[in-house]
């Protein structure tokens, strides 16, 4: 296996290049980066599903730490490749980049950019095997990751493609361990993996997919026939719903295929997921633009046809008819282009233009259709509510955005501004209590750091009206300091802070505030999260003194760990409350950006945050109780493990 030509070479050093910056091609090296080789796989195997080859796919958790997918597609060609002289499957797993597809022909849309290839999880696998079964035979290769001469050598083919036998099924299965030599932690969580799974399965009607996981026997398979229609139903099942089932429309128009789901709540906040070749979109782009464009066009004719915005009515407005929204839009087109921080947000022109066409026609015919009139009433009749609100909202949403009025100022007078007047160097503390407000007004670094201290509970924002959330003080004073406006005013570049840092107590009250904050972003400023400005600081929980020294520790294991080799000789001082530690040891521990550790606040799936939320702060209790049921582990109650986990 030692004879390599020139050419193989420059494939191997191309693999060796993605476990030298491994952030590079997955993101990260944590839970998140390790799960990014599972959906390389399993995205390869739907590719082949949806594009009309084969119908079930099945994942399966290992107990030796493997992972498994098998599909019954056509199976990965086995051919050579002419100029690479090796087979098909070997490209695929070797070549940075190539992916499952060798050319455009192949399949009508790929992922593109986010697909970086089956070949990015061989590098970080320690070994990697691959049968395929294919016009009659049965064929095998493996990969492997190893050390030569003192240097790990990535995803090097050990055993090249061979005939081993005969066969009369049709398919791919790959099996792959991940390297803990790059991952800190290898263990798949089934949640994760089945909420992705259920996702896809959503996203591609029809297609079956199965997860197993050996390591305690659980199963599920998702499959659903109503595609995006049961997605909406699944996103609204903790919500009062305004009429069911969903609105469902597709449509095709010059290459883009496009399919949407809308449904109405009681809630006041919209709810739009959108997808492009199955990828989320979480940051919008000119196919949601499209969307709503059809959505108020359709609307507002309507209404118009059937006089029912008389001319003593607040005029409706777009935003009016996004109010209790939860919609799908899944979209399939060429040559996507991806914008934006995160690059989650399409950018290509021509899909604007194409979503208003094909969502105006078929929503119009749609409503036109005597049995769904009176769901365009409902809709209209919600928007009405929405403007009406919106009408009264505006004074108090003028409040806040107004920049030098004396109201203003008196709003953010209990903000301790910083001095520096550098939005991408400032931060802003939420603190709880005065007490700890006050120590962290000393205790800071007055030119970047301002601090909001809080002086009760903020008013939970889920399932409030708009002109409720802007009624309650501490919220008025958190817009106001931090300038951009809330809802579809929203602008980020009035944004004063370039981190948020919510700073709690770490008890129930504080988990409890922290909750409700987020909830608030999440529901009102989404763009901070997906922006990256929102962070919970980490206060020690336990100060050690020992032989005259302190020592801090932030979690019980720490403390364990430190306390051991000190022989009982120490004082320990469990913090209750930010409030029991001076300005000096405040700084040192939980702000001093040298030292300190915060957890920065991302999404990684907005349907299932989406959903979270609403079970947990939403009004109705019983889903929050079932999930308490299902989920609470009160043996090992740890807040920050929770949250890092959630
Ligand atoms: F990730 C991956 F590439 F390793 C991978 C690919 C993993 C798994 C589990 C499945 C697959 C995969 C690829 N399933 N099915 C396919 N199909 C093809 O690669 C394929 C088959 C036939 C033809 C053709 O033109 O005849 C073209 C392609 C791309």
């Amino acid at each position: 296996m030692s004879a390599y030509n020139s050419k193989d070479l420059i494939v191997l050093e191309g693999l060796d290049a993605v476990r030298m910056r491994p952030g590079m091609y997955i993101g990260t090296t944590g839970s998140r980066g390790l799960h990014h080789l599972l959906w390389e796989i399993v995205d390869n195997s739907i590719d082949e599903l949806t594009n009309g080859f084969g119908n079930k796919v099945v994942v399966t958790l290992h107990k030796d730490g493997t992972a498994s997918v098998l599909d019954n597609g056509r199976g990965i060609p086995v051919d050579m490749h002419p100029k690479l002289k090796i087979s098909g499957v070997e490209v695929v797993f070797t070549q940075l980049h190539a992916g499952g597809k060798f050319s455009d022909a192949n399949y009508s849309y790929s992922g593109g950019l986010h697909g970086v290839g089956a070949s990015v999880t061989n590098a970080l696998s320690k070994y990697c095997e691959v049968t395929v079964h294919k016009e009659g035979k049965k064929y095998f290769v493996r990969f492997e990751s190893k050390e030569i001469n003192g240097k790990i050598k990535s995803g090097i083919t050990v055993q090249s493609l061979k005939e081993i036998g005969s066969t009369n099924l049709s398919g791919t299965y790959v099996r792959f361990l991940p390297d803990d030599r790059v991952f800190k932690d290898v263990t798949f969580e089934y949640e994760d993996v089945a909420t992705r799974l259920r996702e896809s399965a959503y996203l591609n009607k029809g297609i079956i997919i199965e997860l197993f996981d050996e390591r305690n026997n659980q199963k599920q398979q998702f499959c659903y026939e109503g595609g995006i229609r049961d997605y909406v139903t699944y996103l609204n099942e903790d919500d009062k719903v305004l009429f069911s089932p969903p609105i469902y429309v597709e449509g095709e128009i010059e290459d883009t295929k496009v399919e949407l789901a809308i449904q109405y709540t009681d809630r006041y906040t919209d709810n739009i997921f959108s997808y492009v070749n199955n990828i989320p979109t979480p940051e919008g782009g000119t196919h949601e633009i499209g969307l709503k464009t059809a959505l108020t066009k359709v609307l507002n004719d309507f209404a118009k046809k059937n006089n029912l915005n008389k001319a003593k009515d607040i005029a409706i407005i777009g935003d009016d008819y996004r109010e209790g929204i939860t919609a799908v839009l899944s979209i399939k087109m060429k040559n996507v282009q991806f914008e934006g921080q995160t690059k989650t947000k399409l950018g290509n022109p021509e899909a604007r233009t194409h979503i208003d066409t094909v969502c105006s026609q078929k929503l119009d015919e749609y409503f036109s259709s005597k049995k769904n009139e009176q769901i365009a009433n409902i809709i209209i009749e919600k928007a009405k509510g929405a403007a009406r609100v919106r009408h009264a909202a505006k004074k108090a949403k003028e409040y806040t955005r107004a920049k030098n009025s004396i109201e203003n100022s008196m709003l953010v007078g209990k903000l301790a501004n910083c001095s520096s007047k550098k939005p991408d160097i400032n931060e802003m503390f939420i603190v709880e209590g005065d007490s700890a407000g006050g120590s962290a007004k000393q205790g800071r670094d007055r030119s970047f750091q301002a601090i909001l201290p809080l002086r009760g509970k903020p008013l939970n924002a889920e399932k409030k009206r708009i002109d409720q959330v802007l009624s309650n003080e501490e919220i008025r004073t958190i817009i106001g300091a931090l300038g951009t406006g809330i809802g579809s005013d929203f602008k980020i570049e009035d944004l004063k802070f370039s981190k948020i840092i919510i700073l709690s107590d770490a008890d129930q009250d504080g988990a409890h505030i922290r909750a409700i904050l987020l909830t608030f972003f999440f529901r009102y400023m989404k763009s901070l999260i997906y922006n990256g400005n929102i962070y919970i600081g980490l206060p020690p929980l336990y100060k050690v003194t020992y032989k005259d020294k302190d020592y801090y520790c932030y979690t019980d294991d720490e403390l364990q760990a430190i306390t051991v080799k000190m022989n009982k000789n120490y004082t320990l001082q469990r913090y209750k409350g930010l409030g029991e530690m001076n300005p000096d040891q405040l700084w040192d521990t939980t702000m001093n950006p040298r030292t300190r550790s915060m957890i920065k606040v991302t999404i990684e799936d907005a349907a299932r945050a989406d959903t979270i939320i609403s079970s947990w702060m939403g009004d109705d209790v019983t889903p929050r109780k079932e999930y308490i049921t299902k989920f609470a582990n009160f043996n090992k109650v740890d807040n920050f493990t929770a949250i890092k986990k959630d």
